[in-house]
């Protein structure tokens, strides 16, 4: 299959472009490098020492993995109507955008940023894929975030809710009620309509993936080589939460629990989340008669119960910090994940052998963690 990676050099895509490329697939990779320049203007940086884009394509090319890559910002049309002519891909592969929640929330400037270049982004490739060629199927990576973390509705579906009207007594399925708890999350609530309206009109082909907080560094294929080794992100902007807390552990600095820590919510490890995006390429949707939505998830944690799990494995102290997020105290939160499943996802679940495996990349380059950037997260309001 020929597959076009966007924002193929981050966090997910990078393991998702070896992974695919190493199972004889025919990759090419967009991206602008734009999460590496964050990185200068928080004065952060990955804990893992990550190589340049040539570098990481040099050491995949050695392992016979062939990658293409072109660096560009997918908001210019022109360029991406360009590429998706000359690579004529089957599939899309769409990670190009800000994935921070506190990044979005810390001032105007990266509130309009996360919405122009999410949005934007998204309707570029919608557009692109009319203008070229409708077959294409998009894969896109949305957030678990887009239904908020409730059980108001019960168990949370793969996307659509079945209701039934009073006025009317007629049962109807609607798009799941759409509850974003940050800028961030809001940008992913509005690629969602996007990629409804583009459905509707054009039968688009569209897979919609609701994937939980992926936790875990390394995947088969970047230990293949150090140079292909993945970035990892421990700062209080970017570092998701269980990633921080097994960091923290392991370089005897607190284990930051945001409030009471009774916020419950959806993990992935990195290896589970290759897996999925692989069997969401192999099973393209048999209809286009709407937008096909999994979520992407393997299990459901509270904030508290993780930091606790990682104090009783490797020692620490627990520290209760005010929340800077205005997010629910406490929450439930069940989320069905059997439509992956169906088609052969078996979750890894959090094992200490997993969470070992993240310790040890802490422990080694503890020299590069910068204390001054663990507690940096904006405040929501
Ligand atoms: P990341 O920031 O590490 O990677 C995103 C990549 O896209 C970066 O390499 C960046 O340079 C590139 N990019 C951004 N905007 C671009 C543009 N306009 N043009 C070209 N390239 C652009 O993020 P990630 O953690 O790999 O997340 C990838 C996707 O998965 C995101 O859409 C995110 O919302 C989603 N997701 C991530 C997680 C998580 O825990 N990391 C969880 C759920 C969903
Ligand atoms: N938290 C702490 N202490 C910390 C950091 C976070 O208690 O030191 C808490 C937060 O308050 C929050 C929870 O942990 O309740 C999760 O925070 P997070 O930063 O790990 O995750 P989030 O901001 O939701 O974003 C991450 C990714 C995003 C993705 C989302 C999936 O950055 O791209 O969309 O996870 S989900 O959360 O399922 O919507």
């Amino acid at each position: 299959m020929r597959i076009l990676i966007l924002g193929g050099d981050g966090f997910c895509g990078w393991p998702t472009s070896l992974k695919l490329a190493s199972e004889g697939h025919d990759i090419t990779i967009i991206d602008n490098l734009s999460r590496r320049l964050i990185d200068n203007e928080l004065q952060s940086n990955s804990l893992t020492n990550i190589y340049t884009i040539e570098e990481r394509l040099n050491a995949a090319k050695k392992q016979n993995w062939k990658i293409d890559f072109f660096n560009f910002d997918i908001k210019n049309y022109k360029k991406l109507i360009e590429i998706i002519t000359l690579t004529r891909p089957d599939t899309i592969i769409h990670f190009a955008e800000q994935r921070s929640a506190p990044y979005s929330m810390i001032s105007e400037k990266q509130r309009r940023y996360t919405v122009d270049n999410n949005v934007n982004s998204t309707h570029n490739i919608l557009n692109a894929i009319v203008d070229i060629n409708k077959n294409i199927h998009l894969i896109h990576l949305g957030s678990m975030g887009v239904y908020g973390y409730s059980a108001d509705f019960g168990k949370i579906p793969n996307g659509y809710l079945d209701i039934n009207i009073n006025s009317t007594q007629k049962n109807v399925e609607i798009l799941y009620p759409t509850n974003p708890g940050s800028i961030y999350h809001m940008s992913k609530s509005l690629d969602q309509i996007l990629f409804q309206y583009y459905n509707k009109n054009w039968g688009l082909k569209i897979t919609d993936l609701h994937q939980g907080i992926v936790w875990g560094v390394q995947t088969k294929q970047t230990k293949a080589d150090p140079i292909l080794v993945n970035r990892f992100d421990y700062d209080g902007i970017y570092g998701t939460v269980l990633n921080r807390f097994i960091t923290q552990a392991a370089t005897e600095n607190d284990i930051t629990v945001y409030g009471n820590g009774g916020q419950k919510r959806a993990f992935i490890h990195i290896e589970d989340t290759v897996k999925c995006i692989q069997i969401a390429c192999e099973n393209v949707p048999k209809k286009a008669n709407r937008v096909r939505i999994f979520n992407q998830v393997s299990e459901v944690r509270s904030v508290k119960e993780l930091a606790e799990m990682c104090v009783k494995i490797y020692g620490g102290k627990i520290k209760y910090v005010d929340n800077p997020r205005n997010e629910l105290a406490n929450n439930e939160l069940e989320v069905d994940n059997s439509s992956l499943k169906k088609l052969g996802f078996n979750p890894i679940s959090l094992s200490k052998n997993l969470t070992d495996e993240v310790l040890f990349i802490a422990k080694e380059l503890k020299s590069n963690l910068k204390p001054e950037n663990i507690l940096t997260s904006a405040k929501w309001c």
